[in-house]
């Protein structure tokens, strides 16, 4: 055969042009997006307590007066590790106070206190943990400005594996 067939050329124009619209639809599929963090750690339903900076509004455990001196709030939120590995939130900052702390609160006998974690918070692979009034939450010791309901602000987090996420606190009445 000197040459081939016009249906077989045919056919070879056909799977060309089925191979390029082939390639072009898979260079047009979108890929995952990467989560904020890029490691399957997310938050939702981020909220922080209002208080105003010569206020006294009470607070996080605050039946007995005020732990930390000055105006204090508290945020809360969701957090969800899509991950592999279990991670710890170790850090958080705003700029909202002149201190960031983890806090969780305790029961000493009939009393609500309130302590820096230690360990950070583990959220387990696959898992969530919630930051949440009579619980863990972050502590904004020392405002600089009123939080007002419907103020945003943005809240980074540090976790033990190197991990960094930014979120925006919304400010909401508990
Ligand atoms: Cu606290």
């Amino acid at each position: 055969m000197q040459s081939k067939s016009f249906s077989e050329r045919r056919a070879g124009v056909v799977l060309s042009a089925l191979l390029i619209l082939w390639l072009a639809v898979a260079a047009c599929t979108p890929t995952p997006a990467p989560s904020a963090s890029g490691q399957g750690l997310s938050a939702q339903d981020v909220w922080a307590r209002p208080a105003k900076t010569m206020g006294d509004a009470p607070m996080e455990g605050d039946t007995q007066p005020m732990q930390h001196g000055g105006a204090n709030s508290a945020v809360y939120m969701r957090l969800t590790n899509d991950g592999a590995a279990a991670d710890r939130l170790t850090a958080a900052r705003a700029d909202v106070s002149h201190a960031v702390e983890i806090h969780e609160t305790v029961m000493e006998g009939d009393v609500m206190r309130m302590q820096q974690v230690q360990d950070g918070i583990e959220i387990p692979a696959g898992g969530q943990i919630e930051l949440k009034p009579g619980s863990y939450h972050i502590m904004l010791i020392g405002l600089t400005r009123d939080l007002a309901v419907g103020d945003t602000f943005p809240v980074r987090l540090e976790f033990a594996s190197g991990e960094k996420l930014t979120v925006e606190a919304e400010v909401r009445q508990p």
